[in-house]
């Protein structure tokens, strides 16, 4: 039986999400724009915690100071009144034409001023409220052609948009950090930090690195073929883990945000696994908000608007309950021991050993039984039936 989610599952949704009107390349809207108010309350009624938004998704691109300031009001009574927490801001830096060639990494320089001071704007607002994370997805920076941009300058213009941005929260002492969102392509043809791979290097790079981590998407990384939980494994080993979207995605496509579970639904068994129960081996743990970043399929008129924010809940709600029956499972501790999954923490030279004395053991090499150790299977076919009989509610 699906659980009734709780503020205490930390669940938020973006405004951009629910509010989708399901305009697509193809197609115009299929349902009516939805007033940003209504969302949070909708949201609160169903058990979610936190609410995100781009700043356009609140005040439309445009507005004069006063409607500006009009809509904030409105929109932090109703947080307010819903108990709703703005756990995340960021900005859209890819939907007006003046980014259509990007915002920080823009080969015109007027366009990166511009889009530096709408980041720096939607930063003081983002503080003002009461966010822990600023998202940045930079969508529309990237290229279609090869020619069409000078990589080296882009990533340096990349790095000086971010650490400006980081310098300025750090020097208005705002508890923000920076989460970079990954994504391999769509809308340009390819778009710079692809995945959480390339962007962990890219802020290695910082100057402000610290404050700086990832935001890494469930079908950005499977676009581009990638395995999601091991992408969010890195990232939190690098603790670089701030953030997290979920939603699902049918193999290498177009970017599908379809709910979360209903793309690749044992690999969404994993990621659940990784969040609630960490690493087998112990290590750095996950505790961010549980984030969801879809859209309600075009198909759906607003009733299932509100069916399917509520299925990401529930899917993410009885995937952590097979997820923790799977870990308590005696013989799953006895598979994971089998499989040596728990060796694996152990370090490869003993306490004090040294590399001189591991060539000075025989044991180790020279009368190793080669032939024997390889000949050992390492039952992981059986772990991960118990995996699929837990996940199914066989077990
Ligand atoms: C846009 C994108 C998402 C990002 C949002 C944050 S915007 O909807 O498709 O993946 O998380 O900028
Ligand atoms: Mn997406
Ligand atoms: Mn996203």
């Amino acid at each position: 039986m699906p659980v009734k989610p709780t503020p205490a599952d930390k669940f938020s949704f973006g405004l951009w999400t629910v509010g989708w009107e399901a305009r697509d390349q193809f197609g115009d809207a299929s349902r009516p724009a939805l007033d940003p108010i209504e969302s949070v309350r909708r949201l609160a009624e169903l058990g979610a915690w936190g609410v995100t938004f781009h700043d356009d998704d609140l005040v439309p691109f445009g507005s004069s100071d006063a409607v500006r300031d009009d809509i904030i009001k409105r929109f932090r009574a109703a947080l307010d009144e819903t108990g709703i927490v703005c756990e995340m801001v960021t900005t859209n830096t890819f939907s007006h034409p003046i980014f259509k060639d990007g915002a920080f990494t823009s080969n015109n320089r007027e366009v990166r001023r511009y889009g530096l001071r709408k980041v720096i704007r939607n930063v003081d607002l983002a503080a003002e409220l009461g966010a822990e994370t600023f998202v940045m997805w930079g969508g529309r920076e990237g290229s279609e052609y090869d020619g069409a941009k000078d990589v080296n300058a882009a990533l340096d213009r990349y790095r000086e948009g971010i650490d400006t941005v980081a310098a300025y929260i750090k020097e208005k002492g705002y508890g923000l950090k920076i989460a970079l969102e990954p994504k391999p392509n769509e809308p340009r043809g390819d778009i710079l930090l692809p995945t959480v791979g390339h962007a962990l290097g890219f802020i290695a790079e910082l100057e402000h690195g610290d404050i700086v981590g990832l935001n890494p998407e469930v079908g950005h990384e499977q676009m581009a073929g990638l395995n999601y939980t091991a992408g969010i494994a890195q990232a939190l080993w690098a603790e670089k883990l701030f953030h997290i979207d979920l939603n699902g995605q049918r193999s290498i496509k177009y970017d599908q945000d379809l709910v979360f579970g209903h793309g690749d639904l044992l690999s969404a068994f994993f990621t659940v696994d990784l969040i609630e129960n960490g690493f087998p081996g112990g290590g750095p743990r996950y505790d961010g908000p549980r984030h969801f970043d879809y859209k309600p399929s075009r198909t759906e008129d607003v009733d299932g608007v509100w069916v399917s924010a509520a299925a990401n809940m529930s899917t993410y709600l009885l995937l952590k309950e097979r997820a923790l029956a799977y870990r308590a499972d005696p013989e799953v501790q006895a598979a994971l021991e089998a499989s040596k999954v728990l060796e694996l923490s152990k370090p490869t030279l003993g306490e004090g050993e040294s590399l001189a004395d591991l060539l000075a053991t025989p044991a180790a090499f020279e009368e190793l039984d080669v032939d024997a150790v390889a000949a050992e299977g390492y039952a992981f076919v059986h772990l991960n039936q118990l995996a699929v009989e837990h996940a199914l509610g066989g077990r």
